[in-house]
């Protein structure tokens, strides 16, 4: 159902939007009306899921219960080497060292979008709309970079750089294997050139939302995704072949250790690499003649990406969790739903919601039954991971400017834990690469301080928070 939804403005069939095309309005219009419409019209496609969810909680939580289970949301709790409260506790603790940066970044970008829309439309004091923001979950920012920029003129312009390169789908992922490659890991195999889905096939229907695959559990690695030629999917496939790159390392484990550390570390992984993309790399790979000069933008940059993508990787299995507990019934899913976008991301629809709708079966992960606190824990451990390995690497300077490419002593101690697979128990893991037996949010505060610096002031004669 998800993988086939479209919208269809006019009612016919002529002219219906698929997700992609729905992101791409999301992601560059800047007209309030044509941003609801495209934002609205991707929620009709979930509606028809709410009754079929409300089955599928009840099946899910009888398979649980047979495990020995209070519900299947207490099933996924288990898998971090803690007992489920304990985990919802360290869960907590993570987000409240974070918060302050989110809501900084909340702030300023309330601010700004207010000049553009006006006050009426982005009140101070209240939530943001939630179709302004560039992306059809509100998940980042990213592409409303150009109403953000602390400076005019960026010279890091991946998209940009890409398309004037004239690099193509083969070609970005070409490049992000050669990341690799330098930390020392071998090249993939023949067969993921081959049997990989690099591009949207034009003769059929397929889910479009980006994955990587371990057929046969040793070397048939493969993603599946519809690469676009920006910014945002050069991270992503950095973001899959982590997937691919863990796979190889721990295939030489039994079945029940052939996996992550947890499951964070698997998604932290691509990541991790991604964080080495920086303007020094560019120029070391040639796609920049000479490094930029000193500049927010990059850094900007990659918060809108990461920090502003914190309570939604928190929140997505907060709304699970309590549906699979039954502490929210199927009346009140959509008010739940909204209850805590609006707490943790400080958004609001843009059009009244009711329990006709099912506003959470609009994002992949809640239709595909994937877990997603996952997404949380790694975008606070990859700056542990990068802070960790640019040690090795011996960087000196602001940690932003770190890039371990070509670092064969880096290279080794990455391949190190996830060679250890899910083996040991994941502080065990973690240690081995970063000294630290927990996870800790202090390396991407440390990342992000000079932009956090600079947030401060732009607020301070600003009313926050909502
Ligand atoms: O689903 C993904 C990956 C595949 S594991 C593309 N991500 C989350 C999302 O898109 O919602 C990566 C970031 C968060
Ligand atoms: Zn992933």
């Amino acid at each position: 159902m998800y993988g086939k939804g479209k919208f269809c403005p006019q009612g016919q069939s002529g002219d219906c939007l698929t997700l992609g095309d729905l992101s791409k309005i999301l992601a560059s219009s800047r007209d309030y009306d044509e941003l609801k419409q495209a934002w609205v019209g991707w929620r009709t496609t979930s509606k028809p899921m709410r009754e079929k969810f409300v089955r599928f909680v009840e099946l899910a939580n009888e398979g649980a219960g047979e495990f020995g289970f209070r519900d299947l949301g207490d099933l996924w709790k288990t898998r971090y080497d803690m007992p489920p409260d304990e985990f919802e506790k360290e869960l907590n603790r993570l987000w409240e060292q974070v918060r302050p940066l989110y809501e900084q970044l909340h702030c300023y970008t309330r601010t700004q979008l207010a000049k553009k829309y006006g006050s009426d439309k982005v009140p101070t004091g209240k939530p943001i709309p939630a179709h302004l923001l560039g992306n059809m979950w509100s998940q980042d920012f990213a592409n409303i970079f150009d109403l953000l920029a602390p400076e005019e003129k960026s010279a890091f312009d991946v998209t940009g750089i890409l398309r004037e390169k004239k690099i193509d789908e083969r070609g970005v992922v070409r490049q992000a294997e050669a990341f690799f490659v330098s930390l020392g890991l071998d090249p993939l195999p023949d067969t993921f050139w081959e049997r990989s889905m690099f591009t949207k096939p034009r003769d059929r229907e397929v889910v479009c939302h980006a994955s990587a695959w371990d057929i046969d559990w040793l070397d048939d690695l493969r993603i599946k995704m519809c690469i676009e030629i920006n910014a945002e999917d050069f991270t992503t496939v950095h973001h899959e072949l982590g997937h691919n790159y863990y796979q190889r390392a721990y295939k030489h484990q039994s079945a029940l250790f052939a996996d992550s550390a947890n499951d964070g570390f698997h998604e932290a992984l691509g990541d991790t690499i991604a964080l080495s993309v920086t303007p020094a790399y560019f120029v070391k790979i040639g796609y920049l003649d000479k490094l930029p000069a000193d500049s927010l933008n990059p850094l900007m940059q990659r918060a809108l990406d990461k920090i502003a993508f914190l309570p939604f990787g928190l929140l997505v299995d907060q709304w699970r969790f309590d549906v699979f507990s039954g502490r929210v019934t199927p009346d009140q899913y959509n008010a739940h739903w909204w209850k805590l976008r609006t707490k943790y991301q400080g958004v609001a629809p843009p059009i009244a919601r009711s329990e006709k709708d099912f506003d959470p079966g609009a994002k992949y992960h809640v239709a595909a039954n994937v877990p997603y606190t996952r997404y949380f824990l790694a975008t606070i451990l990859q700056f542990q991971l990068h802070r960790a390995l640019c040690e090795v690497a011996g960087h000196e300077g602001p940690l932003h400017t770190c890039s371990i490419y070509n670092n064969k002593e880096a290279g080794k101690r990455l391949n190190d834990m996830m060679e250890m697979g899910l083996s040991k128990p994941w502080p065990d893991a973690l240690e081995a690469l970063t000294g630290q037996r927990q996870m800790d949010a202090t390396a991407i505060i440390d990342y992000f301080q000079p932009l956090l610096d600079w947030l401060k002031e732009q607020n301070k004669d600003a009313v926050c928070g909502w």
